[in-house]
């Protein structure tokens, strides 16, 4: 149905694209996974608990994201509002491993009734792969291979028409000094020429904590424009 339909191949299936969320206030960018719990938890009030995003900048908020934090600031899970009416209408639930990977997750309605399941394998080198199963009834339907950064935030990507390894598009996601998206390529034949450009700024507060995030397109225009909450 829609829910797997409108699922963007530009969109990573799995939510990669949520880990650099860590990132976007300095101290929760330095998190050392490996720090005591007292660590973390200080980070996570650094931690944007909501994001509103409206699309084309026009004024008008489109999507809502509310976020929850493990104790090693990751996100666990991530309730979706489409239309920012207050309904939520889809969850995200993710685990890591001790590295700080994605390691598995699930997108659910919040009523229990999960949808879609994926699991990711990791070989050397922090590339993994990413096997998405539509309906969760134990068959892979989508096929990614990820390449991941120390952090655990995803620098590139080959995503396949079902599994059968023929690609449908490869993109690649650049971060700045304090770990923030700062700019995605896709190239949709993975033929290395890229057909498409994003850059990301961000308007940090006094405490460095990133209060909106602007996605533009390389020649700059505006596509995305989001707010971040903190609690
Ligand atoms: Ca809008
Ligand atoms: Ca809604
Ligand atoms: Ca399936």
């Amino acid at each position: 149905m829609k829910r797997v339909a409108d699922k963007s191949p530009w969109r990573l299936r799995a939510i990669f694209v949520i880990v650099p969320l860590a990132a976007l206030s300095s101290c929760g960018g330095t998190v050392d996974p490996g720090t005591s719990s007292g660590g973390a938890g200080a980070a996570a009030e650094l931690l944007p608990s909501g994001e509103r995003c409206d699309d084309g900048c026009d004024g008008t908020d489109d999507t809502c994201y509310s976020y929850s934090y493990d104790v090693a600031g990751n996100v666990a899970l991530r309730k979706v509002d489409e239309g920012c009416d207050g309904v939520i209408d889809e969850c995200d639930h993710s685990t890591y491993d001790e590295q700080r990977r994605l390691d598995s997750y699930y997108h659910d309605a919040c009523d229990g009734a999960v949808y879609y399941c994926g699991a990711i394998v990791y070989g050397a080198d922090n590339q993994g792969q990413d096997q998405g199963d539509a309906h969760c009834d134990g068959t892979p339907d989508f096929c990614d291979s990820v390449m991941l950064d120390s952090r655990g935030a995803v620098v590139s990507a080959r995503m396949e028409v079902g599994c059968t390894g023929e690609a449908l598009g490869c993109v690649s996601m650049s971060y700045d000094v304090a770990g923030r998206l700062s700019r995605d390529e896709n190239d949709l034949s993975c033929d290395g020429s890229v057909d498409e450009c994003y850059r990301y700024t961000y308007d940090l507060d006094d405490s460095g904590r990133a209060i909106r995030s602007t996605k533009s397109t390389c020649d700059g225009t505006p596509v995305t424009c989001c707010a971040f909450t903190y609690d």
